[in-house]
């Protein structure tokens, strides 16, 4: 596929179609080229904005971009979780796969949980997938990309980004530098940790973590790290805020969180974080997409309804 035209297939999918089974293929491909090249932790500089999950809520995405400024006139950076849950997975990742090849510098896509093989065939993509194009064909291209995804992003040496949290086993930069990331998420570890850890106000040190991956993370975890890595500032998503964002351990360490009413019924706000050339940090709060009102669950329930008496 020598001529793709990327500028196209952003049109497209900006309107919500979907594109070919080859051309994802193709893209995939050429984005884990793209990806294979970054390291484990992406130097990057303000101003740039800062995505939570999104989690296939596809109206949520572009109305944060409506609100936020399209690419590449916005740099962004996006934390993970683009799939499962939601009713658009596929679109949502088509479209910011796209954005990525085509401003690999202007779009960072940082790994989240639900960036996973065994993660999605439970959660939703898996069968999105094979609803949407009748093989698992796409899926597969995807979740093999999802393999190449950086795991961490600091913005101006001063803010370290990752989706979940830290890990026990990491003190340094260079302990996550040093990590083999071109593999499905393992249950347990370093590259685990980053991924599903999430911090607990109420504690200062690590513990079990309820999920049953990662760990929690306490205020002295959060202190030594950025004293250690000489940082101000911990930014990730992972965790629903209903405010749509929350600020933790002195400002030390921040989640945001871009779905707004989530899984259409949670009722919560969203935000976008805007990092400023200075490293001001701004959250630009937001409602869920007028469009899921005309194009949600209901009607996805009355059409699979229609499809099933038109059987019987
Ligand atoms: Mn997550």
């Amino acid at each position: 596929m020598p001529n793709l035209d990327l500028d196209v297939c952003i049109e497209q999918l900006l309107k919500k179609q979907l594109l070919g089974e080859a051309l994802i293929k193709e893209i995939c491909e050429r984005t884990k080229q793209v990806l294979m090249r970054e390291s484990n932790v992406v130097h990057i500089s303000a101003p740039v904005t800062v995505v939570g999950d999104i989690h296939g809520q596809f109206y949520d995405l572009i109305e944060l971009m409506r609100i936020g400024g399209y690419s590449p006139h916005t740099n962004y950076l996006f934390l993970g979780d683009y799939v499962d849950r939601g009713l658009f997975s596929v679109e949502t990742i088509s479209l910011l796969t796209c954005l990525k090849l085509r401003y690999p510098e202007r779009v960072q896509l940082i790994r989240g949980n639900h960036e996973s093989r065994a993660v999605t065939q439970t959660y939703g993509f898996y069968v999105e997938c094979l609803k949407k194009y009748g093989s698992p064909t796409v899926w597969t291209a995807f979740t093999d990309m999802f393999d190449y995804l950086t795991l961490s992003v600091v913005i101006d040496n001063r803010i370290f980004c990752v989706h979940g949290g830290l890990s026990p086993s990491i003190h340094t930069l260079d302990q996550i530098k040093i990590i083999d990331r071109f593999r499905e998420i393992p249950h347990e570890g370093p590259m685990a940790d980053l991924v599903w850890s999430d911090p607990d106000p109420g504690k200062e040190e690590f513990a079990i973590s309820p999920r049953g991956a990662g760990y929690t993370f306490g205020s002295q975890v959060v202190k030594k790290f950025l004293q250690m890595n000489d940082m101000q500032h911990i930014l990730r998503a992972h965790q629903l805020c209903m405010e749509g964002y929350s600020v933790l351990f002195d400002d030390e360490l921040s989640t945001v969180w871009s779905a707004p009413n989530y899984c259409y019924r949670c009722g919560n706000n969203a935000s976008i974080l805007e990092v400023g050339p200075n490293g001001q940090r701004h959250f630009n709060v937001f409602e869920a997409a007028p469009e899921n009102e005309r194009d949600g669950p209901l009607q996805i329930q009355n059409q699979e309804a229609r499809e099933v008496s038109y059987f019987l």
